[in-house]
């Protein structure tokens, strides 16, 4: 098919599916979720088709700053830093609607409320986020409820609880965690034990303990060049690195976890006693994607996107942000960063007629923290290739990046990423890289 005869039928395509909407109230653009992915896109969304024409299906009544929560979680700051009213950061604009998204009609257009209210749409913008699933590890919830030791940074009611662990701890076993799923900053779950072993350290019990990072992953960090600089920091430190093992059961009554080996035939475990447990839960797409009966979801559950362009595979009036979505990058902020311009811009494509031209690189970042003054800035795209946007080794830990973590980021989060503002630092990395064909 030619490009023009390609972009006729997906005009009427979209003509197609808007006339066959059908009851509840219209909007051009309706927005499933307003967290970091649904947000950004909403401020943009309304900039460009105005007030009432926009609506934002939320029921928080609070928007946190998650990536503060490891700092939270070593006592740098308090979790209200990380906090705002829902009704505060969502766009002045457009219609709030404090209920969740019950049901996709894709076919029809419409979504349905919790309240059973029915919307219509032009365009929808799916930013659900991921899903955390404390109950697929048995005992992690009466744990993290009663044992003070148990902790972990991912849930905005237990992220309070990891500092007093850090401070409690006097020795023994300190055991760190990494699920066999997708997860979200997927650097989150060894920054919180670099911090916690500093800390440690200072308080004269480090060479009480064993600190060990549990992953369930055969490597330190997915991306090569990040990965081959941690490992010496691991060394230095004298964590013991076990891979392959995941966190099936934690047993608080006799402060055991125990993990499965994941390379063992015979599905063989192993259980620790724990002194300290940090865990990151496993994770997995919401249950409203992934129970979907639509065709809205490849089999993982994630919503089916195009990597490049961020429209829906099937229906190109569907554009996914963020976690939620299957393209494959590391689910963090910073993706959304770039995601939410891509969207924003995809929709404005769609209906004038053309393609999306996004040519999304999979731009991603995690500030690996690794102490209370320092931080190597990862930043990758798909297949793990180095998108750095400094002219500098950003392999490194430094002291200037953990500013730009702790100071610097929270402000064009709040800024600029939420108001619809930035689409990451892709302008500045291009003028690095002028020349050499990157
Ligand atoms: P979210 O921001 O999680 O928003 C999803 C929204 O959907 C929520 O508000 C939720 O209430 C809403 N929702 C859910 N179900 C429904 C429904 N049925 N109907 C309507 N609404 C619904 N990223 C970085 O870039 N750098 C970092 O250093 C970093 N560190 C992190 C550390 C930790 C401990 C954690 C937890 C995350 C970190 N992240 C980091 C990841 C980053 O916070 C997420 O990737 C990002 O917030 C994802 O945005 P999102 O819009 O996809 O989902
Ligand atoms: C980023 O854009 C972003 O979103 C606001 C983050 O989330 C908190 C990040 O952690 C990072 C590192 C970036 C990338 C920005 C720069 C300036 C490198």
């Amino acid at each position: 098919m030619s490009g023009h005869s390609c972009r006729r039928m997906q005009r009427v395509l979209v003509q197609f599916t808007r006339s066959y909407s059908e009851g509840g109230r219209h909007y051009k653009v309706v927005i499933a979720g307003g967290g970091t992915g649904g947000c950004s896109v909403g401020a943009r969304a309304c900039r460009t088709f105005g007030r009432g024409n926009v609506a934002i299906i939320e029921p928080a009544k609070h928007h946190y700053y998650q990536p503060m929560w490891t700092l939270v979680g070593a006592g740098i700051k308090q979790v209200e830093n990380s906090s705002a009213l829902m009704k505060d950061v969502l766009p002045s604009g457009c219609h709030h609607y404090e209920q969740r998204v019950q049901e996709f009609n894709p076919e029809k257009n419409t979504v349905i409320l919790s309240n059973g209210e029915k919307l219509s749409y032009d365009y929808l913008v799916i930013g659900l986020g991921i899903q955390i699933n404390l109950n697929k590890v048995e005992g992690l919830i009466p744990a993290l409820k009663a044992d003070r030791n148990v902790c972990t940074n991912y849930v905005r009611e237990y992220v309070e609880k990891t500092f007093p662990a850090i401070q409690d701890f006097r020795g023994g076993n300190a055991i760190f965690t990494f699920p066999n799923t997708p997860i979200k900053c997927a650097g989150a779950p060894q920054k919180i034990m670099y911090l916690a072993d500093e800390y440690w350290r200072k308080a004269g019990v480090r060479d009480k303990a064993t600190v060990m990072f549990n992953t369930s992953l055969g490597v330190i960090f997915g991306v090569k060049k990040y990965a081959a600089s941690l490992m010496p920091i691991v060394e230095r430190k004298g964590i013991q690195l076990n891979l392959r093992r995941n966190l099936v059961s934690v047993d608080h009554s006799k402060k055991t976890a125990t993990f499965e080996l994941l390379d063992s035939e015979k599905g063989e475990k192993i259980t620790y006693d724990y002194d300290f447990l940090h865990v990151a839960p496993p994770m997995s797409a919401p249950d409203i994607l992934k129970n979907s009966t639509s065709p809205i979801v490849d089999a993982s559950g994630f919503l089916d996107v195009n990597k490049l362009t961020c429209q829906h595979n099937k229906f190109p009036n569907i554009f996914g942000v963020g976690d939620c979505t299957n393209i494959p990058t590391a689910k963090t902020a910073a993706a959304i960063a770039s995601q939410n311009k891509i969207v924003h811009t995809g929709i404005k494509e769609v209906e004038a007629g053309k393609q999306p031209s996004g040519q999304y690189d999979g731009y991603t970042s995690c500030p690996l923290i690794t102490g209370y003054h320092h931080c190597i800035l990862a930043e990758f795209g798909f297949e793990g290739v180095p998108l750095e946007t400094f002219p500098l080794n950003q392999a490194k830990e430094r002291r200037t990046m953990f500013h730009m973590k702790k100071d610097i980021m929270p402000e064009i989060y709040w800024n600029m990423l939420l108001k619809g503002y930035w689409g990451g630092p892709k302008p500045y990395r291009k003028i690095m890289h002028l020349g050499t064909g990157k």
